[in-house]
């Protein structure tokens, strides 16, 4: 059986390669379909934008469809930028310009501490849904540590730890993080279907 994943982010790709056991399954992603346009990301919160993406995969290509849609959500800030995560600072879309706008927001702030969320939206080729999701908590430092991961991993500091994602090795955010910790109740999912 053929399993879409529905984003042409290549690190989020490498992460859900590296996390979820795809045993069985032929894996391929939406780079391996450039004639399907990208999905506006347009829902008012992540588990509209992880369905739009994965429902539209999996009717477009005939195929089981998985969608990850994330955001980093700061308690002080109400939970922005939460949805709104990859356009924070505006368009063009840059990591570098969103941590630049996130610690000036956070400039005065004394609680700096934030979560990772993310769900995972999975689609029968039907587009019949299902979405599951995960989240990591932690704190947003006062400047950019490391070189690993993306978006606001050089920020991000998981509980537990005293190294931000970016720090980290990948073995270890892979193990803990948001992504990890949806994609392990999809596993869970997958294995039930499956019976
Ligand atoms: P696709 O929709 O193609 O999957 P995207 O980059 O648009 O890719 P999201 O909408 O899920 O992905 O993510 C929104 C933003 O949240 C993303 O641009 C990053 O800045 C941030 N983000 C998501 N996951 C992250 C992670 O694991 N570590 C750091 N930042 C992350």
């Amino acid at each position: 059986m053929k399993l879409i994943i529905a984003t042409r982010n290549e690190y989020k790709l490498q992460e859900i390669k590296a996390i979820f056991d795809f045993q069985g399954l032929e894996v391929l992603s939406a780079f391996d379909f450039p004639e399907i346009p990208d999905v506006v990301e347009d829902g008012d919160t992540l588990e509209a934008n992880a369905i739009k993406k994965a429902v539209t995969l999996a009717k477009s290509t005939g195929c089981w469809a998985l969608a990850d849609d994330s955001g980093l959500e700061v308690h002080a800030l109400g939970g922005a930028p939460g949805v709104y995560s990859a356009r924070y600072a505006g368009e063009p879309c840059s990591y570098s310009n969103n941590n630049d706008k996130l610690l000036r927001e956070l400039a005065d702030e004394s609680d700096r501490t934030a979560q990772f969320r993310t769900v995972i939206a999975l689609s029968d080729p039907e587009g019949n849904s299902q979405t599951l999701e995960g989240v990591c908590a932690g704190t947003i430092i006062k400047e950019l540590h490391g070189t690993n991961g993306f978006g606001y991993d050089p920020l991000f500091v998981p509980e537990g730890y005293i190294e931000t994602f970016a720090e980290l090795d990948s073995e270890v955010k892979n193990r803990i993080s948001h992504r990890a910790r949806a994609l392990q109740k999809v596993q869970a999912f997958w294995s039930e279907l499956l019976k």
